[in-house]
């Protein structure tokens, strides 16, 4: 009887284990291993990232790995800020190439984070071919990983004195395609997560010439894409701790 019940109670506490929200297994979970993709914005120094990593290390996100073959630009603490930002950048351009393809199997991840077209809006590629660019590229991400969890950012706004008027109303237009786009192309085992970091965030005070953001921009960058990628993080995180049960 007392044996009986002692498993009975064991199975349940399994059960339970099994069960529980992924946060206190998060010491011994998988490593999660994040590709922050695009152009200059995200690679050079990008620094926002940097304030991202940090900011998951104190949220008790510590199963990360950020890949890529940019290694981490200084931005005045060590981080782990490997990256594909690539300056100059165009979306069209990668899709040409390939070269996602190519990163993708160099440093296979599980999360993408991705903020690109800034370069193809500059040099005016219209709404409808950036948007093109972005579905051969999401296809490319799950080609690498069907479940791949892909957060895009909404563009941030540069400034109409520096690239001209053609490049602001550029930004605005491709940030309202993305919505129906994202609506379009998520899946529920590889959602696509729209961050909106163009709301609130002011070309003038928060970038140092009009596109790269500085000090404040990198902080308000950071926050908007803490939770997102917390939640990409746990997602993957959960389906591997369900496969161990
Ligand atoms: C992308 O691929 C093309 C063709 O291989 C190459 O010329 C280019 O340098 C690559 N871009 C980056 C940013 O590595
Ligand atoms: C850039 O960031 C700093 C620090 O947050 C801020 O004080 C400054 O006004 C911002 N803008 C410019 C154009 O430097
Ligand atoms: C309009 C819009 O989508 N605004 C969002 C901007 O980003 C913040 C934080 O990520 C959201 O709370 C807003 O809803």
């Amino acid at each position: 009887m007392v044996k009986l019940s002692v498993l009975a109670t064991l199975g349940a506490l399994a059960a339970v284990v099994c069960a529980l929200p992924v946060e206190n297994a998060e010491e011994a979970a998988k490593t999660v291993r994040i590709m922050p993709f695009g152009a200059s914005i995200v690679g050079a120094p990008g620094c926002w990232r940097a304030l991202l990593w940090q900011d998951l290390q104190k949220a008790g996100v510590t199963n990360t790995d950020f890949v890529g073959s940019n290694k981490a630009p200084d931005c005045g603490f060590s981080y782990d800020g490997e990256n594909e930002g690539h300056a100059g950048a165009l979306a069209d351009e990668y899709v040409k190439n390939g070269n996602l393809t190519t990163w993708l199997k160099q440093n296979p991840p599980d999360v993408i984070i991705m903020h690109l077209g800034t370069n193809d809006i500059v040099q005016k590629r219209s709404t409808a071919s950036i948007i093109t660019a972005y579905t051969a590229l999401v296809g490319q991400m799950r080609t690498s990983k069907s479940s791949m969890k892909i957060i895009v950012s909404k563009l941030i706004p540069i400034s109409p004195s520096v690239f001209g008027d053609f490049a602001t109303q550029g930004v605005i237009a491709l940030n309202k395609a993305m919505d129906d786009w994202a609506k379009a192309n998520t899946k529920s085992e590889s959602p696509i997560t729209l961050v909106d970091n163009w709301t609130g965030f002011d070309a003038s005070a928060d970038t140092i010439e009009g596109e790269h953001p500085n000090a404040s921009g990198n902080r308000k960058m950071a926050d908007k894409f803490l939770q997102p990628t917390i939640s990409a993080i746990r997602s993957v995180s959960t389906l591997q701790e369900r496969d161990d049960c």
